[in-house]
């Protein structure tokens, strides 16, 4: 067993500081990060420091050493919260989840793949060999949905522009037998546009620098990002992520997860079109608008196996029926054109990533799965979301981000504060109430039906005729004028015109989210011209016509809106809280320590605003005043009665109330326990261990003494 933390490293448990301020917290949270301690608890939930540097705590050994514990065996752990959560679901049949949060650069990927080394360490002693494969492609996926769904931001080199939920499905032995990725928003604007300083996704850059001579010569492609419109912006970014090395690694990945050689074909014939299609230029000549150089257009047509002529017109013009039915050909202006173009290449990289992720799921999703034979097919969720994020100019993309995770904050603070303190009114528990925060006003003023801000982007984006941001934003003035979370301003700062901001809770109480509304409109229609839809379906390509069979209907028959993309993701977010509100969660709290990724600075402002968004410290006062376990009385009467003379076999006390006070009082726990009114509650897991181990130790014995029954023998 690993040592125990001595005192000089502070309190391995915020439960434990001498006074729950704010103050001691923040010492607390300090010491140990100098210390080199990255990991505290709140009960069972982990906090965790990024370390910004490799610590010699992850590996084989310590895994071992983690392995079967329980939580507090060991010093904190992401390890053992991960275990908690296996044992949860394999001793008690429960379906877990695994709940990482925090702020752009915290530390969550990093987390998720600890949690998923270790989850794949302890399983399989029996090293059968199909249990091995899912494992493998569970752990591989991570190095191809990074390449594909990760980039460098101003933040974070490795920023995850996507959210990844993971259910890993496990057999009665406790072995994964599957899983399922379900992945949450892309944000695929950054294919066409990025911030200063940030870079496009790794894929590209990973394929330009990577990529070997032969195969870049197929993809008419130079290995230079500078060459390239979509590339050129992030090409000269100092990053600290290595494309060549992690091209070589995805390479290998995609072969084991089993992609075929024509699937991984198609997939870098996909990207080396994006990057062409940036390159693709527009003149007017005329009345009309023409490309400029066709051999671009050919070497597109080429690598989407498509018709070059065909390609020019989905570039050129747009299908349309008229009123009368008649369906007409309308050639685009030059900013038309250009939209249609880049509206076409994030499309195209979307559709890519979303069809990888099937394709990830089409192999590990549990086959000939038999709940007779098998036993209950129990579930791990493993949540990796982007962080909360305020840059200097945010959009449509961060107000999504932003309100994904007010809403899992607001999941926490159901199901952390809550419920406890409603459990413990219900069961009658002396309490003292704390007050937190309840972000529901947030979520409400983003997705409530008609007044919620998402509701009057659709409204708009609806209206036949020319909305424009600006006419959106007023709508949004008037009807949002009394919310005390929101303001507007209609002003130009630097650059940004037409404001909208938000006080979210997920930032300190005196600064405020501001958002330009400018391209809200654009990016929740996400307008695709069918044209480009019908071009991709007809390729000759079955991999690339697999990713849009929405481009076999007609135009007249494309009648139906699709849902707006802020709908869109409303929708799947509010699946995922479902989803995740009907697992025992645990939960991972990630902070950055500064915004230099230094190892050493521990930047006492930034740390404390985490702390007071992720709502810690009243984390640890409903913890404090709470009881780490609680059972019913029949339930805990039955798991111990062996443990106490008055119970065992059969007690004759008026109640199971009565009996369960009797082992409590025999064993001295008095003062660590409360009665409530169905419930059994207990402070401390200590008191528990105890009585587990003595149950452990006279089972044995027990079973000598049945066994002597049933031979005679007594
Ligand atoms: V974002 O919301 O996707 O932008 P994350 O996921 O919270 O963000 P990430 O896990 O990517 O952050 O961590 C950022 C960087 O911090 C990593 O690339 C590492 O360089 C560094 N990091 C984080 N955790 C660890 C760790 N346990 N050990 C060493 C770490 N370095
Ligand atoms: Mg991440």
């Amino acid at each position: 067993m690993a040592e125990l933390e001595g005192l000089e490293f502070g309190k391995s448990d915020f439960v434990l500081l001498d006074e729950v301020t704010m103050d001691q917290f923040m010492e607390n949270l300090k010491l140990r990060f100098q210390k080199g301690r990255i990991y505290t608890y709140i009960g069972e939930v982990v906090v965790s420091m990024n370390p910004y540097r490799q610590m010699d705590i992850f590996g084989k050994e310590t895994i071992e050493a983690y392995r079967g514990r329980e939580l507090y065996e060991n010093p904190p752990h992401l390890y053992a919260v991960s275990d908690a959560a296996y044992k949860a679901m394999k001793r008690r049949a429960k379906d877990t989840c695994i709940v990482i949060s925090g702020e752009s650069g915290a530390g969550k990927t990093e987390a998720s793949k600890y949690i998923m080394q270790y989850i794949a360490a302890i399983t399989n002693p029996g090293q059968r060999v199909e249990v091995e494969s899912v494992k493998n492609v569970l752990l591989k996926s991570n190095c191809v949905l990074e390449a594909f769904g990760n980039a460098k931001t101003n933040r974070n080199d490795n920023s995850s522009r996507f959210g990844k939920y993971m259910d890993i499905n496990f057999n009665f032995n406790g072995d994964p037998t599957g899983g399922h990725i379900n992945n949450y928003l892309l944000e695929k604007s950054r294919v066409v546009h990025q911030q200063q300083g940030e870079r496009n996704f790794h894929s590209f850059y990973q394929l330009l620098r990577g990529g070997s001579e032969e195969m870049l010569q197929s993809l008419h492609l130079q290995g230079d990002p500078a060459l390239y419109v979509f590339t050129r912006e992030g090409a000269g970014a100092a990053t600290s992520y290595n494309d060549r090395s992690n091209h070589k690694a995805v390479m290998s990945a995609l072969d084991v997860i089993g992609f075929s050689n024509q699937e991984i074909t198609s997939i870098y014939q996909i990207l080396a079109s994006i990057l062409l299609l940036g390159n693709v230029q527009f003149e007017v000549d005329g009345e009309s608008v023409q490309v400029v150089e066709d051999g671009v257009v050919n070497q597109i047509a080429e690598l989407t196996a498509t018709d070059p002529d065909c390609v020019v017109k989905s570039l050129l013009y747009r299908t349309v029926a008229t009123g009368g039915g008649e369906v007409i050909e309308k050639g685009h202006t030059e900013q038309d054109a250009c939209f249609g173009r880049e509206a076409f290449a994030k499309a195209l990289y979307e559709r890519l990533f979303g069809w990888i992720v099937s394709r990830i799921n089409s192999v590990i999703e549990v086959k000939n799965y038999n709940p007779v034979l098998h036993g209950k097919n129990t579930v791990i969720g493993v949540l990796d979301i982007y962080g909360f994020e305020i840059f200097d100019n945010n959009s449509f993309e961060q107000f999504c981000i932003n309100y994904c995770n007010e809403k899992l904050q607001q999941l926490f603070i159901e199901l952390i504060l809550q419920q406890e303190q409603s459990e413990y009114q219900r069961e009658g528990i002396t309490w003292q109430h704390i007050d937190y925060f309840n972000n529901q006003i947030i979520v409400d003023l983003v997705e409530q039906p008609h007044k919620g801000i998402i509701s009057i982007l659709d409204e708009a984006c609806l209206t036949v005729g020319k909305v424009t941001d600006t006419v959106c934003l007023e709508s949004m003035n008037t009807k949002l004028a009394q919310h005390p979370h929101y303001t507007s301003r209609k002003v130009r700062i630097s650059n940004l015109l037409n404001l909208c901001s938000i006080l979210p809770t997920l930032c300190p109480p005196s600064v405020c989210c501001r958002y330009s509304v400018e391209g809200f409109l654009d990016k929740n229609k996400d307008l695709l011209f069918q044209d480009f839809k019908r071009l991709m379906y007809n390729s000759a390509n079955p991999v690339l016509k697999e990713m849009w069979p929405d481009g076999q209907l007609g135009i007249t028959e494309v009648t139906k809106r699709p849902l707006t993309a802020a709908s869109l993701f409303k929708n799947s977010i509010v699946a995922l809280v479902d989803k995740l509100a009907c697992k025992e969660p645990y939960y991972v709290r990630c902070i950055k320590p500064n915004e230099v990724k230094s190892p050493v600075l521990f930047d006492d402002a930034r740390c404390q605003h985490q702390v007071a968004y992720l709502g810690l410290l009243e984390n640890v006062m409903v913890r404090r005043a709470g009881f780490a376990y609680r059972q019913l009385y029949s339930r805990f009467l039955q798991r111990y009665k062996m443990t106490c003379e008055y119970t065992w076999p059969n007690h004759l006390m008026a109640s199971d109330r009565d009996a369960v006070e009797a082992i409590i009082r025999q064993h001295g726990f008095q003062d660590d326990v409360a009665f409530g009114h169905t419930k059994l509650f207990v402070r401390t897991p200590r008191s528990l261990f105890t009585l587990e181990q003595e149950r452990a130790a006279l089972i044995p014995i027990l079973v000598l003494f049945l066994q002597k029954i049933w031979r005679g023998a007594l």
